[in-house]
């Protein structure tokens, strides 16, 4: 690719709807006609659906398919708890990158990747994340706050991710508490949340969210097909990866916001009626010790409180939960 790429990318996205001359690009680029024409069409070759029209130029027909930061910047711009972002064709995980990226400054940044080679859950329990099928990323935030209000963070960001995928899907999305999304009984997103803190204060948070969004149901593999779903799944059509970014960026930045100012009693009742653990049976896993029982309410600080099957009850602060 071209280091001028992402910027022709740019331009032809900031652009749209109208045409835009291959002259002009070269004069911006400083660079030749010859030499734009060259970068289109590698371009039209990688799958961007760009229209070149004699004596009008080119137009960018529709968000491509696979990570541009030419067009991921222009987006993430708009949110200022972010100040850099990492793009990726392949990377063995982007929440691997994201920890070593956060050595040595003091920035904000978004890392993602079409495809992940070793992507992984909590515990290091693998995520599957086929390529140019989800939304892998890593986020790395700086609050200043004590390292005691994580667990909170995680409660905060599960409500803006299950609302940005609800405004996608005709089904209900629902958060299985701590950190997973689901629709119906099928997993649709996971997140894990990170920190790496001093003595007395957090110096970054790197937040893994794995999203699943255009797999049909053969691009899962045997080892998940039963317990996954994916956006598409849930959708009229194919959703397009940087209409959902746009959308899911603001939600977390709002969430963000609010985990930075209130209490986790405001969003209390959002968060329950957003949970879908009620009245049913579950498997619970703490600490390597299991427990039939049923979830009945979560405290003002974010607890889930359970009655096992022997009538004891338990206030956890995380656990593994099979519905
Ligand atoms: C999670 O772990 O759900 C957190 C997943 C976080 C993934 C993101 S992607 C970007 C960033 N980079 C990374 O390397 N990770 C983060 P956990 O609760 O442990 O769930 C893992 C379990 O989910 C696996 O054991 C499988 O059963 C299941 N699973 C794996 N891949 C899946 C997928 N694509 N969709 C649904 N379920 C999946």
């Amino acid at each position: 690719m071209s280091k001028y790429s992402q910027d022709v990318v740019r331009m032809l996205y900031e652009n749209q709807p109208n045409y835009i001359s291959g002259q002009f690009i070269a004069d911006q680029l400083n660079i030749s006609r010859a030499g734009v024409k060259k970068i289109i069409d590698q371009l039209k070759n990688d799958g961007c659906d760009i229209e070149s029209v004699n004596h009008k130029g080119h137009q960018l027909n529709a968000l491509p398919d696979q990570w541009y930061s030419g067009i991921v910047q222009p987006i993430v711009k708009d949110f200022d708890s972010i100040d850099q972002i990492e793009v990726y064709n392949s990377v063995d995980s982007t929440q691997t990158k994201a920890k070593k990226a956060l050595v040595g400054n003091k920035s904000s940044f978004l890392i993602l990747s079409d495809e992940q080679t070793e992507g992984r859950g909590r515990f290091n329990r693998n995520w599957s994340s086929s390529k140019g099928k989800g939304l892998w990323m890593s986020l790395v935030l700086r609050p200043n706050v004590p390292f005691a209000m994580i667990p909170k963070f995680n409660l905060f960001i599960a409500l803006g991710i299950r609302d940005a995928i609800q405004q996608f899907s005709n089904d209900r999305v629902a958060i299985k508490w701590p950190n997973d999304i689901y629709i119906g009984k099928k997993k649709i997103c996971g997140f894990l949340t990170e920190m790496v803190a001093n003595y007395d204060a957090i110096e970054a948070i790197i937040c893994g969210i794995g999203i699943n969004m255009n797999h049909v149901e053969d691009d899962f593999n045997d080892e998940i097909r039963h317990i996954a779903t994916s956006m598409r799944l849930h959708a009229d059509d194919k959703i397009n990866r940087y209409d959902f970014l746009k959308i899911l960026l603001y939600e977390i930045n709002k969430r963000y916001k609010q985990f930075l100012e209130q209490p986790f009693e405001k969003i209390r009742e959002e968060y329950i009626a957003a949970t879908n653990m009620w009245n049913r049976q579950l498997r619970f896993t703490e600490n390597g010790h299991q427990f039939i029982g049923e979830a009945f309410d979560i405290d003002q600080d974010g607890f889930l409180l359970v009655k096992d099957d022997e009538g004891n009850l338990h206030r956890l602060m995380s656990a593994d939960i099979d519905l």
